[in-house]
Parts: structure tokens; C-alpha cells; sequence
């Protein structure tokens, strides 16, 4: 939604470090473009991985990142060392507690009106988090207020990104493009009965058994799969070297399709095409929600000793499954960590194929019960005008 208060001028800038070769691009690219496209705000998006980068917005990868890039009303640039002289934003914000180059902050700290400084954290539904949305740290040695800003489940947080009008294409798309949109992709030659699924995951090693229960299972399933990290696995599985977009593969009951890796409006509509998602980390998690279908949520793999991975998959299944009937709640609780815990797929696939359509009718409740909140680009909008106005 269009905030008219806001002044045009107003410059932000977002600083991301990509982890991993590619993660949490993903939120800062959608946050970026939805402060430019609904804030009407001037957004700066620092990124020190291009190629990553350019995986998200293609055009990026024809673009001399010395020298920046506009598009769609961002303006990326390159994080590169030693940092540019740049005059700093109205609002930083520095996205999952990457560090903001020194002299960076120290230009903030020059400024006569400081910026409003924010930490993006991740999104988590565990129950602390409401405690410290925006909490205020004040930085040690200079005159700077960084605030911590919360994605989240409930108004204790900052809420989740949702562009303006997002549902509505959804459902244009629904009764109008689905059609076409799966004819592009072979999809014309269905089965009329079958479960159509996107599967974007990390590495799964029990992969596997799932496929064999899909070839063999009472229902035919066809397996939309974007290039990445699981390819690999699905490749294997079936008895491949190697799979690359465009591949069909047919066996038994089950049909794979190996899509290009698109564009983020490309990826909602593989999301919106199918019956079921297979979503992993934060943005595609957050996105098979506003799809409203069934989805299976692998979280990104930590490793971590203290269980904090652990805590955070078993406080969102606490959320999602509060309301759900025990049954249902019992099948996609089992079929979660069997696919989070790489083991036992195959056991729990039927159990879980089974309650799919009253997971369907929970996953419409829960998006208009997210819908309900403002998202979190008008949050966060109206949070850092509030600190900029008030008198510091
Ligand atoms: O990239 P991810 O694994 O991101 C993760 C999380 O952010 C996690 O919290 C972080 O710690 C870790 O990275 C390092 O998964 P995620 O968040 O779903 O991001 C993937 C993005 O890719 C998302 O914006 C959707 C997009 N995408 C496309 O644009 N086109 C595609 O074809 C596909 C499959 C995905």
C-alpha cells in the first residue's frame, strides 16, 4: 500500500551478505523492491556476491557491478572492499547481523540527523522473538541506535513481506494464466488426477524412497524441480549422471520436470500452480504460505550443537498446527521431520497424501489469518518515519 506521507526523497539503503552462495539475497532482492514499488522510497541494495545476485534479477548479470545497477526502482550496488565513499541513507539497514563497513558507520555517525539503523533478523516463530522486536542497542563508541526489527507469525513482530496486491494476482493467475502456464511446461499431457508438486529443497539423501513411493503410489505425481541443490539427489535417484532444465524423466507413476531457475514472480507461479510445495529457508517458506496450499518446510541446515535448528522447525509446526485436526496435525508433523531428519519418507508419505485435502483447507485459513497483519515493509516503513520524525 502506497503510505502518501512518505516523503519521495527519502533514500534507504539495505546492506546483504550472501551466506552460502546464495541465501538471504532472497528476502533482502523482495524487500528492496517492495520498498521501492509500494514505499516509493529510493533503496540502495549493497550486495557482495554478484553472481548470486544476478541469479535473482538476470539482467544484474549483463551489468559492470563497479558501477552499480538500477532496476525495478532498486539500485544495487557492489559491497566490495575497501568501501565506497558514499553518503549514508536515511535508514541502513543491515540484513541478519551482517557487519556494516566501519567507515560506513562512521559517515552515519557524522551526519547531523543520524540515520535510523536497523538489524533484519531472521524470521522465527518461537515465542521470544515478540520480546525483541524492536528492541534498541545503542552502539558503544559512537552516537548510533541500531534497532533489531523481527519477521513474524503474530503482532508481537514485524510481520512477513507482502507485496501490495499479491493475493489478487495469486487468484488472477489461479483461474486465468494456471492453464497456460503449465501448457509452457508440458503440464497439457497431465494425468487429470495428479498431485502436481514443487520440490525446492537442499540436499535430501532420502530422496530416494520418496521417488520410488511416488512411482509406485496409488495416485500419479508429477515433480516440478527448479535447478539447484537437490538436483543432484533427484538425479541419482533415478538412475542419472546428470539433470539439466528442459529434462522430462517418466517412471511408473511419477513424472519429473526439471525447470529453469526463474525469477521471483516465476517462482510464485510454480508455487500457485501446484498442489504441494517443497520450500526450504526463509523467503520460499514465507512464499508457499501466501500460495495457501499444502507445503513441506525444510529449515536451513545449521548444524548447530545447542538445537536451535531443532527449536525453530518445532515452534512453527506449534503455530501451524495449533488449529489443525489431530489427525492432519499428527501426518504433516511426522512427514516434517522425517523430510527435516532425511530419514523415513517413504514410511510417512502415505499418511500424509492422505490428509492433503484438509492440509489444503488449513493453508487457506492460515493465509488470511497472516493476512490480517500488516506486512512487514509498511511496518517497518512506518517504524524507522516514526523514529525520523520524532525530535533526537
Ligand atoms: O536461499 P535459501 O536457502 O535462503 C536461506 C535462508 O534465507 C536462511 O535463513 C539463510 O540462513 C540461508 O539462506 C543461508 O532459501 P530461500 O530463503 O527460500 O531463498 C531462495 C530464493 O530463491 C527465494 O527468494 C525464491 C527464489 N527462487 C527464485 O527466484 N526462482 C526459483 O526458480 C527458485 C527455485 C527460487
Amino acid at each position: 500500500m502506497e503510505n502518501a506521507s512518505i516523503p519521495l526523497t527519502s533514500q534507504w539503503e539495505i546492506f546483504c551478505q550472501v551466506v552460502d552462495n546464495f541465501g538471504d539475497i532472497g528476502v533482502c532482492w523482495r524487500l528492496a523492491r517492495d520498498l521501492a514499488a509500494s514505499h516509493r522510497l529510493r533503496v540502495r541494495l549493497w550486495v557482495d556476491d554478484w553472481p548470486s545476485f544476478a541469479r535473482l534479477c538476470p539482467p544484474a548479470a549483463a551489468a559492470d557491478p563497479a558501477e552499480g545497477f538500477a532496476h525495478l526502482g532498486v539500485e544495487a550496488r557492489l559491497w566490495c572492499k575497501p568501501f565506497p565513499h558514499v553518503e549514508p541513507a536515511d535508514v541502513v539497514i543491515e540484513a541478519f547481523a551482517c557487519e556494516i563497513p566501519e567507515s560506513h558507520l562512521q559517515a552515519m555517525a557524522a551526519r547531523a540527523v543520524k540515520p535510523v539503523w536497523i538489524n533484519l533478523e531472521y524470521l522465527s516463530a518461537e515465542d521470544w522473538v515478540g520480546g525483541c522486536h524492536r528492541m534498541a542497542s545503542p552502539h558503544p563508541r559512537l552516537p548510533l541506535v541500531k534497532h533489531f526489527y523481527f519477521p513474524g507469525f503474530d503482532a508481537t513482530t514485524g510481520g512477513l513481506l507482502r507485496e501490495a496486491g499479491l493475493l489478487a494476482e495469486r487468484d488472477a493467475f489461479r483461474h486465468g494464466g494456471r492453464a497456460q502456464w503449465l501448457a509452457a511446461r508440458g503440464g497439457d499431457a497431465l494425468p487429470a488426477d495428479a498431485l502436481l508438486v514443487s520440490l525446492f529443497a537442499y540436499e535430501q539423501p532420502d530422496l530416494p524412497a520418496l521417488l520410488r513411493a511416488w512411482e509406485r503410489g496409488p495416485r500419479p505425481v508429477v515433480a516440478l524441480v527448479p535447478e539447484g541443490r537437490v538436483l543432484g539427489d533427484v538425479a541419482r535417484a533415478l538412475g542419472r549422471l546428470d539433470l539439466t532444465a528442459g529434462d522430462r524423466i517418466e517412471t511408473g507413476r511419477l513424472s519429473v520436470v526439471v525447470l529453469p531457475f526463474s525469477d521471483q514472480p516465476g517462482y510464485d507461479r510454480l508455487l500457485w500452480a501446484c498442489d504441494l510445495n517443497f520450500v526450504r529457508g526463509e523467503d520460499s517458506f514465507v512464499r508457499a504460505q501466501w500460495a495457501a496450499t499444502p507445503f513441506v518446510w525444510q529449515i536451513y541446515p545449521q548444524h548447530d550443537q545447542d538445537g536451535a535448528h531443532r527449536d525453530k522447525l518445532e515452534a512453527f509446526l506449534a503455530r501451524y498446527t495449533a488449529v489443525l485436526e489431530p489427525r492432519a496435525a499428527q501426518a504433516l508433523r511426522d512427514f516434517w521431520l522425517a523430510w527435516n531428519e532425511e530419514a523415513g519418507l517413504a514410511e510417512y508419505w502415505p499418511a500424509f497424501a492422505a490428509n492433503l485435502p484438509a492440509l489444503a483447507e488449513h493453508a487457506v485459513r492460515w493465509c488470511e489469518e497472516l493476512t490480517a497483519q500488516p506486512d512487514l515493509a509498511t511496518g517497518l516503513t512506518k517504524f524507522c518515519f516514526d523514529i525520523l520524525a520524532a525530535p533526537r
